[in-house]
């Protein structure tokens, strides 16, 4: 860049915008308004508007990043590049504008102007490029290591389609295809000049004794490029997403003239289908061919970019690891072990050994799940018509391993059964593995990998998850965010243990009155939205008790939505009990497949259309379900919420992100031992937290039990009398046998133990009612819980990545 400004003559101040006053930025987003959109005031639309107010942003945004990479380059910095199969990155203008510290003036100018900031920001459509936990994590960190001075890209796909949109027909779940790319994404730079071909099947021939991998089909990688703008606009990195286009020989010429345009058109379709749509799964995805060549699209693109960005700088491939470092996000792009190796032998001459020894170098695994059905294993046949050249190489790994560790037990290699196993092989090609919290970590390391981790001891660490304070306070719950820094001043944006100062301030009756205030008017907000946006009224002042995520049966929203029917029955045999009055909000979509989730969701769905319709219990209990939960769904609701559930059978949440944010805006957590639940408790006190059920120990043994849930069922005379008016049609009567299944599960399986865990959850819940109703106390541990939470910084888990996986000095 300085080179090429010399170059043209240009000075850098040439390029140099003036200081953002307000009548700077007016003049510049009007400017944008008639020349980049093509509009004037008097026209323009909400849209155009967006389009215009996101430009005058971006181009803000364009300092920081360049200086980055320009001293990146100067400085010849080490670069951690993260791979993912998904980003849930949200809305970006406003989480930019705050970065760069131009939320208030961008708010003043166009109320100049007659307009309002967050209308605006609202109009823009989500980037749903993910599922759920995973997906997110991976926004949090780009912004942390952008907020950090962490020289990084994320690398993933530019989904034509994000995760679709969720709707309710009748209380079930419909589909219908999310569409964010149809209207301009003004934070989108295509990069033309940064393409790759991508090789797929072929076969492998042996010239002169190596192996050639002669690719039946090209692939193009086409890099479309997002500045991600760290806190207080001081460093910028990029997330690279890559669309898949057709090569030059996928369009079959002949064909269409011969007239036959749609088969001429088909390889061309198939091309393209690599990035057309996220798989919605948070799970399973085994044995899809078209996941399997995603994952390798988004990998080989990937690390040729990397190795080309790497020489450009230097000559010695042997010193990759000194400048370089990838993560594995979850083993969706495990192949980039055997694609690094096949680049460094197939075509810059290494030996084996040298190359897999380097490959390990730079490369660690990030594990998200222990569900067996997450955990990806491609067949071998597959494998071989797909990559053949890459089984190759995962064979010769797995030899290779023999080698030099000695003969190893059965089952722990990395082809098992006519099976690759991604996990192993994450786990082989990597220098350090980790889980994302304390206990998830242990179950790694013991559960999943004992035999691997007996072979290589010290490789599995754990890195607790974290989030990122700017999106989840400061744009999230302003009011909040002013009365901490009005309390504790300044910078705990980026030092975010420093809320620990709030604790001193538990005391003070101005500070909690504000406390309060800041809290009711996230409620009444979200109440707001729910009536603009979805008809649906709720009580004001009412207990905010919310539990979204994905539909899973580990998440145990079934749990939930029972003990509510356990609720309302209570309420009912007695209505002037004193009850606190509770909204339940439900939110999360299900994978389209996954049936059972979707008989939740209906249940869920069911049950509020009854209880909602009861006029003796409505003021007192009253179920919501918002459909299509999503980023600016949760930046909405997370605020007002005042009992966070985070009620997964123990053992099977890696760690959850959603309770952490939750715990920050003051949130109360009613949750099992699971996960990153155990290390939240820890930190802001057993006291402040309402635990119950069983621990993931204890969980093993029961489950071993025979008819455990049966017995626990006889046990228990409320959860008798839900099950039975779920069977008698008490919310279905149109249908009454509509959830044979699910209570079929319930007594004759349940293997989530939602009926053994379902007395201490409702003794926890008559706990949290007690509590509840004493309104200081209440406060003190909502207090409590946001001055201790600063732990979970996304900044935090950053930086721990750095030291202990990456070996990156932070460049601020
Ligand atoms: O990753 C989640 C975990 O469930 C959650 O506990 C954790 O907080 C979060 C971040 O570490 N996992 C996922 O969101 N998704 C997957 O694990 C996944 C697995 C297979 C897929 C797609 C996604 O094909």
């Amino acid at each position: 860049m300085s080179e090429s400004l010399e170059v043209h003559g240009v000075e850098k101040d040439d390029l140099t915008l003036p200081e953002p006053t307000p009548g700077h930025f007016r003049w510049w987003l009007l400017h944008h308004l008639q020349y980049t959109v093509g509009t004037d005031p008097e026209h323009a639309s909400r849209f155009d508007w967006r389009m215009a107010l996101s430009h005058t942003i971006r181009d803000r945004a364009m300092a920081p990043w360049f200086e980055a990479t320009r001293r990146t380059w100067d400085e010849d910095r080490k670069r951690v590049y993260y791979l993912s199969m998904e980003f849930l990155i949200g809305r970006l203008l406003e989480d930019a504008a705050i970065n760069l510290g131009l939320r208030d003036v961008a708010a003043e100018v166009l109320e100049g102007l007659g307009l309002d900031f967050s209308e605006i920001a609202d109009d823009e459509p989500d980037a749903a490029l993910g599922n759920g936990g995973l997906g997110r994590l991976a926004a949090c960190f780009m912004e942390s290591m952008a907020t950090l001075g962490c020289p990084g890209y994320g690398y993933g796909l530019r989904y034509e389609h994000g995760l679709f949109k969720q709707g309710f027909d009748g209380g079930r779940q419909v589909e219908a295809p999310e569409n964010w790319l149809v209207a301009d994404n003004p934070w989108n730079f295509t990069r033309p000049e940064s393409a790759y071909q991508v090789g797929l099947r072929g076969d492998v021939v042996e010239e002169d004794g190596r192996s050639v991998w002669r690719p039946r089909f090209q692939v193009l990688a086409a890099a479309h490029d997002t500045p991600v703008v760290g806190y207080r606009g001081r460093w910028a990195n990029t997330l690279r997403l890559w669309a898949a286009l057709p090569g030059a020989e996928l369009f079959d010429l002949d064909r269409f003239n011969a007239g036959d345009f749609t088969a001429a058109a088909e390889p061309e379709a198939w091309a393209r289908s690599l990035s057309r749509v996220l798989y919605p799964n948070d799970s399973t995805d085994r044995g899809k061919e078209l996941r399997l060549t995603q994952e390798y699209f988004l990998t080989s693109a990937s690390v040729q970019d990397i190795l080309r960005r790497y020489l450009k700088g230097h000559d010695e491939l042997r010193r990759l690891p000194e400048h370089v470092a990838i993560q594995m996000n979850d083993t969706h792009p495990a192949i980039a072990g055997p694609e690094l190796v096949r680049l460094l032998v197939d075509e810059h001459g290494f030996d084996f050994a040298a190359a897999a020894e380097l490959a390990n170098r730079v490369l660690g695994y990030t594990n998200h799940t222990l569900l067996p059905e997450a955990l990806e294993r491609w067949s071998v046949d597959l494998m071989r018509k797909v990559l053949p050249r890459h089984l190759q190489i995962i064979e010769r790994l797995d030899a290779h391993e023999v080698e030099l560790h000695g003969p190893r037990p059965e089952g722990v290699g990395l082809i098992e059964h006519g099976q690759v196993k991604m996990g192993e092989l994450a786990f082989l090609s990597s220098h350090r593995v980790n889980g994302v919290s304390a206990l998830h970590s242990d179950l790694v390391r013991t559960e999943l990998f004992p035999a691997l981790d007996a072979r290589h001891p010290g490789r599995i660490v754990n890195i607790t998850n974290g989030v990122t304070p700017r999106r989840w306070i400061k744009l999230a719950n302003p009011p909040l965010a002013r009365l901490i820094t009005d309390t504790i001043g300044e910078g705990w944006e980026t030092d975010l243990d420093r809320l620990r100062e709030l604790e001193g301030h538990v005391d003070d009756p101005s500070f909690r009155e504000a406390f309060g205030r800041t809290k009711h008017l996230a409620k009444e907000r979200f109440a707001g939205w729910l009536r603009s946006e979805h008809g649906v009224d709720v009580p004001v002042g009412a207990l905010v008790d919310a539990q979204v995520k994905r539909i899973h049966e580990y998440k145990r929203q079934l749990l939930n939505i029972l003990w509510t029917i356990a609720h309302w029955q209570r309420i009912k045999r007695d209505p002037g009990a004193g009850w606190v009055p509770r909204v339940k909000v439900f939110g999360g979509k299900a994978a389209p497949s996954y049936h059972v989730a979707k008989d939740i969701i209906r249940l869920v769905n069911d049950v509020g259309a009854v209880l909602n319709d009861d006029p003796e219990t409505r003021d007192l209990l009253r179920v919501v379900y918002p459909p299509n939960y999503n980023v600016s769904m949760a930046e909405k609701l997370i605020p007002a919420a005042d009992l966070s559930e985070q009620i997964s059978t123990a053992g099977m949440e890696a760690s959850g992100t959603g309770n952490m944010k939750f715990a920050l805006n003051g949130a109360l957590t009613i949750g099992t031992l699971d996960g990153a639940n155990v290390e939240i408790r820890e930190q802001v006190g057993p006291e402040n937290f309402f635990l119950f059920g069983l621990t993931a120990e204890e969980v093993a043994v029961r489950r071993a039990e025979p008819d455990h849930a049966r017995a626990a069922i006889e046990q228990s005379e409320p959860l008798r009398d839900v099950l039975q008016a779920i069977a008698e049609g008490t919310f279905s009567p149109e249908d009454p046998h509509r959830y044979g299944g699910l209570l079929d599960l319930l007594w004759n399986s349940d293997w989530f133990l939602v009926a053994s865990d379902f007395a201490a959850y409702d003794a926890a819940q008559t706990e949290v009612d007690r509590v509840y109703r004493d309104p200081e106390r209440w406060q003190r541990m909502a207090i409590l819980n946001v001055a201790r939470m600063g732990h979970f910084s996304s900044d935090r888990s950053i930086r721990q990545y750095m030291s202990e996986i990456w070996d990156i000095v932070p460049a601020l």
